[in-house]
């Protein structure tokens, strides 16, 4: 195989993907896969679940179990599913919802639920200390205080974050509101609206895909070689319409993907991780971190087939480059014609709150070479029965967030969506100005928060706050606060 600079087979990622992920990244190679499975097949997605109405409630019954998933034809691949073999259903539910989930664990150990990206009481949240016993169901109920916007669920069990994941345990929540309504946008679920969970595993002979991680694993996070969309590989996406919305959410353990077209054509952002941007954003290609979502409007009206590929990174990017460029899924127009415009306008995003309470220091740290329990914030490592600090309900705060560590780590902290006021004493990017509840840290950064508190407080019972990369999470690269 012969390597290629990137700026060869994808000088458009090359500039716009890579560019400021780090000033240290060794030259990118431009490995193509082997096709996994034969090419072609069918885009999927997840069935939608509207759940059912019950005392002006919005009821979800949700099954965890293990499954067995055909990734390839004829090879049953033992996994954990949500009503599904692998993966689980996109749950559809309007903002203001009082919502009910009824969550039964079938997969006989403990496991949790967490509805990522949602405020919400602590004790619903579905973190560490909502763990669901073999058997059981649990049914926590809260009122769905979002934007529209692409939210997802997964399991959060202590320690055993990364191998539920990546057997399957996660799901979409798309929520709808009246202010998304009223735009021009594309939304007819399966016709011009689209959700992918992207990730990537990695198979044995037999076609199994053991949560068994190496050295490597445990210090960049659990990756894979074969691309999945919603569990899919090379699918095939045959469009009508000349302008499509695609949902995507980095499902992956510990995978980024620079998300760009073969063809290099310029796609627009319209929403980030909690909901619409002020306006549609032209990018030529487009990072997701573990556990960031992104809304993009995809102009299909040269009616070219395109390839949506994914440049994927690991956490220690900085020292040994990318992994790689894979085919994510073709997308196939049924004819050329005019494209609508794009709507000049999206959200109004609300002013940045004012801080009323304290200012926090997070220090990303890592010892040795990232073996188990060696990473830490503010030089601690996870301990499930400590609180690391208390904050008053109704402040609005500024939390700072320097990475010491020459890896990448993408930070998630339950409950709020939060803005970011700056990346290295800049104001951040216009794609990432919106609503976020993950945010990217690179080695040698520091990245300033704004978060408001608000709605519910609990004196007892955490939310967390945590590297995405699910291997660096189980590894103890978490801490918890209260809101009272
Ligand atoms: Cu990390």
């Amino acid at each position: 195989m012969k390597d290629l600079p990137m700026s060869h087979a994808s000088p458009l990622s090359r500039r716009a993907v890579l560019a400021g992920l780090t000033a240290l990244s060794a030259p990118a190679l431009f490995r193509p896969r082997t096709a996994f499975a034969e090419a072609g097949r069918p885009f999927i997605q997840p069935p939608l679940n509207e759940g059912r109405f019950e005392n002006g409630r919005r009821v979800f019954d949700l099954t965890v179990a293990p499954g067995l998933h055909e990734f390839r034809p004829d090879i049953a691949t033992d996994t954990i599913g949500i009503d599904a073999t692998f993966l689980g259903p996109i749950l559809a539910a309007r903002a203001g919802d009082r919502l009910r989930m009824n969550v039964g664990n079938r997969i006989g150990e403990p496991m949790t639920l967490h509805w990522h990206g949602l405020h919400l009481p602590a004790a619903a949240d579905g973190g560490p200390h909502q763990e669901i016993a073999p058997g059981a169901v649990w049914s926590p109920e809260f009122d769905l205080m979002q934007k529209a916007g692409t939210f997802w669920f997964h399991g959060h069990q202590h320690e055993r974050t990364g191998a539920h994941v990546w057997a399957g345990m996660a799901g979409v929540l798309r929520v709808t509101d009246e202010e998304e309504a009223a735009l021009p946008l594309p939304r007819s679920h399966g016709e011009d609206d689209f959700t992918l969970v992207l990730q990537d595993r990695r198979f044995d002979a037999d076609g199994q895909m053991p949560y068994a991680m190496n050295m490597h694993d445990r210090m960049a996070g659990m990756q894979g070689d074969v691309m999945l969309v919603n569990g899919q590989t090379s699918p095939v996406l045959e469009v009508d319409a000349p302008m499509i919305r695609l949902r995507i959410v980095n499902g992956a353990n510990g995978t980024f993907y620079g998300l760009h077209f073969a063809d290099n054509r310029t796609f627009h952002q319209i929403a980030s991780d909690g909901g619409l941007l002020a306006a549609p954003i032209p990018m030529p290609g487009a990072i997701l971190s573990p556990g960031e979502r992104g809304e993009f409007l995809v102009d299909l009206s040269d009616g070219a087939a395109v390839m949506l590929r994914a440049e994927t990174f690991g956490a220690e990017v900085a020292m040994m480059g990318t992994s790689g460029v894979h085919d994510v899924m073709e997308i196939r127009p049924r004819a050329a014609r005019p494209a609508p415009a794009l709507p000049e306008r999206l959200a109004d995003l609300p002013a940045l709150p004012d801080a009323t309470g304290e200012d926090r220091r997070f220090d990303l740290a890592m010892t040795g070479m990232g073996m188990m329990g060696d990473f830490t914030i503010n030089g601690m490592g996870y301990d499930h029965s400590r609180i690391d600090f208390a904050v008053p309900l109704g402040a609005t705060e500024t939390w700072t967030w320097t990475n010491t560590t020459p890896m990448l780590h993408p930070i998630h902290i339950h409950d709020v969506q939060f803005r970011i006021l700056s990346r290295n004493g800049q104001p951040p990017a216009d794609h990432e100005a919106g609503l976020k509840d993950t945010v990217l840290i690179r080695p040698q950064e520091t990245v300033a928060l704004r978060l408001s508190f608000t709605d519910y407080a609990d004196p007892v019972l955490p939310y967390m706050y945590h590297c995405h990369i699910l291997e660096h999470e189980d590894a103890g690269m978490m801490g918890q606060f209260t809101v009272v």
